[in-house]
């Protein structure tokens, strides 16, 4: 029998839920996986399945965890290498998870997590491109300092630090802004490791009814109905 429970959101749009799945699944945790199709915010049985808070919500070993932060820690704790070994590539893998952590809300407000939805070109704010600019510096430097020998942030080994920013891979993917060669082939390895591709199949099947239209219709028909209205032009 599994030793807990790991409770998502609906998988193409709860990026927090695949933070979440990608560290207790790195960690190989023996957990059930339970998905909740979320109703874009405050949805009644996560606040039932989760005591009021949030998804991911993991119950393991009679421990209750509902902060994705806090459950890459803990798996961490059951599996070391989810962090680097070397002290100071460590410190700073804690340092750039806790940003993603913390901030970025430009990008998440304009670029929401949709796996499949055709939004290329679109969410182009100032917000989104100062904290995507941000985040291509920060990948650039991890990588330069501490990346050599594998196309992850921290080289060969996909860390805790690659699975808080996996969702925003997927955002970019999504969304398509200009990125530099680097970010791009950072964001294709990320895609192309067996989690993140399993994340992608079991929420290629997710149903119909689950489908949330305002992070489903095309953007690129949002955009030409604002410039329609405003007068101006597309993103
Ligand atoms: N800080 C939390 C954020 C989790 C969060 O906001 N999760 C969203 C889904 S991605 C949620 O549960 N929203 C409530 C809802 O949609 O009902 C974490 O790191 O786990």
């Amino acid at each position: 029998m599994a030793a807990g429970t790991l409770t998502l959101g609906t998988r193409r749009y709860s990026s927090w839920s695949l933070r979440g799945w990608l560290s207790v699944r790195l960690a190989g945790l023996d957990v059930a996986e339970v998905v909740i199709p979320l109703a874009g915010g405050e949805t009644p049985a996560v606040k039932a399945a989760t005591g009021g808070a949030t998804v991911p919500f993991l119950e393991h070993d009679g421990i209750r965890l509902w902060e994705s932060l806090a459950i890459a820690e803990y798996c961490a704790e059951l599996h070391p290498p989810l962090w680097p070994a070397d002290r100071a590539a460590r410190a700073h893998a804690r340092a750039i998870a806790s940003e993603m952590h913390a901030g970025f809300r430009g990008l998440r407000q304009a670029m929401p997590m949709s796996l499949f939805r055709d939004a290329r070109g679109a969410g182009r704010t100032p917000e989104a491109l100062r904290d995507i600019a941000r985040i291509e510096t920060l990948w650039r430097d991890t990588r330069a300092r501490f990346g050599a020998g594998g196309p992850y942030l921290f080289g060969a080994s996909f860390t805790n630090a690659d699975a808080m920013y996996a969702p925003v891979v997927a955002r970019l993917l999504t969304y398509q802004p200009e990125l530099s060669a680097e970010s791009l082939a950072y964001c294709e390895a990320v895609r192309a490791h067996p989690l993140p591709r399993e994340w992608y199949e079991l929420a290629g099947r997710e149903p119909k009814a689950w489908f949330l239209p305002r992070f489903e219709e095309p953007l690129t028909v949002q955009a030409a109905r604002a410039a329609t209205s405003s007068g101006r032009g597309s993103a």
